[in-house]
């Protein structure tokens, strides 16, 4: 059994990446890219919210795979090529493998580094499996390295992960993902509207772990720009933008606080918010019609019984 191959293509340099949350800190409204969510600890913090009683999209959506993985099986066919974008522990896809009978997996994340363990803890339980680990960051350019191979491709992304793009990027983002896909097909899962009562418990759980989630950014930014934000002068702040159709995470100032870094500064009143993450809640004609923008032609739906989540096959 030969290993896991791993390609790690360009990250940003350091000194790019902290011109660019410098930029958006001195913004007027000062907004920091959810991707900086991620360190170590807010992957962990991330995965602990995914068993929340409150946060129901991670459930939601395996049942909905659960439920209905023999119908998507029969439409979407054998997966010659799988690749699962912001693959993480690779746990999400493993369980299409059988169903679907995968013979070629490729993992992409953040880090190459990342998926090394994954990879290789996957591919002892499946030696019947060419896999492929790509450390990209795809929120930026989805353009697949040439390793990824020849002919059709299903693209993988689950967990509503689109949502985090605003209506704009995510149809530039579709259309990426419809050429990456060589005539395949994307599988992709996207959070609906449904009730505030729902949606902001979900974004603001009463343990304080979304809380912690978005302030541990802060802590991130420190470490990645040189900045000296004092967490314990920061609230977690999330609501539900109905006009925009989107949950909002801020972090809000809870007194007058100064905010430094080697050359330069800022200062926040209290109250004054630094905007870190949005996540849409899509109709589901709507996303339906934002799939066919993006150039895919025959789709199909799966949804749960509350009518919270949808799974879509899209075929380019
Ligand atoms: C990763 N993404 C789909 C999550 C979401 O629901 O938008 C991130 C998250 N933010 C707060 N809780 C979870």
């Amino acid at each position: 059994m030969s290993g896991p191959r791993l390609l790690q293509i360009a990250h940003d340099d350091p000194a790019a990446i902290r011109a660019e949350l410098l930029a958006g800190l001195l913004a007027p409204t000062a907004t920091i890219a959810p991707k900086y969510l991620y360190d170590a600890l807010g992957s962990r913090l991330f995965a602990a919210i995914t068993e929340l009683p409150e946060y129901y999209p991670t459930r939601t959506e395996a049942a909905i795979f659960d439920r209905e993985m023999r119908p998507m099986a029969e439409v979407l066919g054998t997966l010659a090529t799988l690749v699962d974008l912001g693959a993480g522990n690779c746990e999400k896809a493993a369980r299409l493998f059988a169903a679907f009978r995968v013979r070629r997996y490729v993992a992409v994340d953040i880090s190459a580094s990342y998926l090394r363990e994954s990879l290789e803890n996957l591919q002892r339980r499946h030696p019947e499996v060419d896999m492929l680990g790509v450390g990209l960051d795809f929120s930026t350019t989805l353009r697949l390295p040439a390793e990824v191979g020849d002919g059709p491709r299903t693209l993988f992304y689950p967990g509503s992960s689109i949502g985090n793009f605003t209506p704009d990027e995510a149809l530039a983002f579709l259309r990426q993902a419809h050429a990456a896909c060589q005539g395949g097909a994307l599988l992709i899962g996207v959070d609906l509207v449904k009730p505030i009562a729902i949606l902001e418990p979900a974004y603001d759980d009463p343990l304080g772990v979304t809380a912690a989630f978005n302030r541990n950014m802060l802590l991130h930014l420190n470490r990645l720009a040189g900045t000296d934000f004092a967490i314990a002068d920061w609230r977690h702040v999330a609501f539900f933008n109905s006009a925009e159709s989107r949950i909002e995470m801020h972090l809000e100032a809870l007194r007058e606080t100064r905010v430094a870094w080697l050359d330069g500064e800022r200062r926040f009143a209290p109250g004054e918010r630094l905007h870190t993450e949005n996540s849409y809640k899509w109709r589901p004609d709507d996303f339906a019609a934002l799939l066919e923008r993006a150039g895919f032609t025959r789709l199909c739906r799966w949804t749960d019984e509350r009518g919270w989540f949808a799974v879509f096959a899209a075929f380019a």
